[in-house]
């Protein structure tokens, strides 16, 4: 049996353990291995499992060799995943049994099983974890429309997050999104609809309070322009990796303004020798901006990867 949903006052203190979108120091550059669940055991793997769960519960059936003779009604022999906490989603290791065992499940995948909340398909909330265990933190769901100060919303399945915030560098804004998972980046944008489409949702988060506001996105100039002046719309990529398919530029832009040729840039954040490297959208204005990477933003968005 499911227990019920956390009550109200133990969602407040979830939320108050939980660090407000991770604004700097939890980048994530390296994906996370998948969960037990969620990852495919193999048949050397079943095989090993399967000896060894014989050998340790005989009392479960007393053929050793349950898969070749089956059980004693018509069924062959299922293959039970451990269930610790009773949302009917298992973990590894898993046994063989004809009938349910205590405590398992017949699905795996459950990538809490310490927190019958959490498991596949479960409704995602506001709480700083994974609660349908996509590896997606805090994502859309139809309870869950707003979080941490960003507006939630998905787009040809894929979650979106529109945030808004007092001040924030592209580096901190891309931190952000990474920490919600690892298929999370800044936003890309590939046609006018999607440009259309980020531009509403940007303009409803700020409810047209600041014409001036200026959102990250997932551009920036491509490292071998990276140190140079030049302003050459071709010289910039998606920091997903997609391809630049799109663009849409504010007119003059990218200008690489106050750029000094004379100097040399440590890093993104070299307010010492500023380099117009970031790319925003000027969602009141219309159309996109390159900037300093180091100025303050007052929002970003981002974009997970739609599921396979
Ligand atoms: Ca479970
Ligand atoms: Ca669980
Ligand atoms: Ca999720
Ligand atoms: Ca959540």
């Amino acid at each position: 049996m499911r227990s019920p949903r956390l009550g109200s006052v133990t969602r407040t203190l979830l939320l108050a353990v939980t660090p407000t979108l991770c604004a700097a120091g939890c980048f994530v550059d390296v994906p996370p291995a998948l969960t037990g669940g969620s990852s495919d055991g193999g048949d050397a793997t079943e095989g090993t499992t399967t000896s060894t769960t014989l050998a340790t519960t005989g009392d479960i059936h007393d053929d050793t060799d349950a898969s070749s003779k089956g059980c004693p009604t018509t069924s062959p022999p299922g293959k039970w995943y451990l269930d610790q906490d009773g949302d009917d989603w298992g973990v590894e290791p898993a046994q063989i049994a004809c009938d349910e065992p205590p405590g398992t499940a017949p699905e795996r995948g459950d990538c809490d099983d310490h927190d019958s909340e959490r498991f596949p398909g479960s409704l995602e909330v506001c709480d700083g974890e994974d609660d349908d265990c996509d590896e997606i933190v805090d994502e859309f769901s139809p309870v869950n429309e707003a979080c941490h100060g960003c507006a939630l919303a998905e787009r040809d399945g894929a979650p979106h997050w529109f945030c808004k915030v007092d001040a924030i560098d592209w580096v901190a804004a891309r931190a952000a999104c990474s920490a919600l998972g690892w298929t999370v980046d800044l936003l890309s944008l590939h046609s006018e609809a999607d440009d259309l489409w980020a531009r509403k949702q940007v303009e409803a988060l700020f409810e047209g309070g600041d014409p001036m506001g200026t959102v990250w996105i997932g551009l920036r100039r491509a490292d071998p322009h990276w140190t140079g002046c030049e302003a050459n719309p071709a010289h910039w990529e998606w920091s997903d990796g997609s391809p630049v398919d799109y663009s849409a530029w504010s007119m003059g832009q990218p200008d690489s303004a106050s750029c000094d040729p004379m100097c040399e840039p440590v890093d993104a954040l070299d307010a010492a020798c500023p380099r117009e490297n970031c790319g925003q959208m000027l969602y009141m204005l219309g159309g996109w901006n390159d900037r300093a990477c180091f100025s303050a933003g007052v929002g970003y968005a981002c974009r997970a990867a739609p599921p396979p």
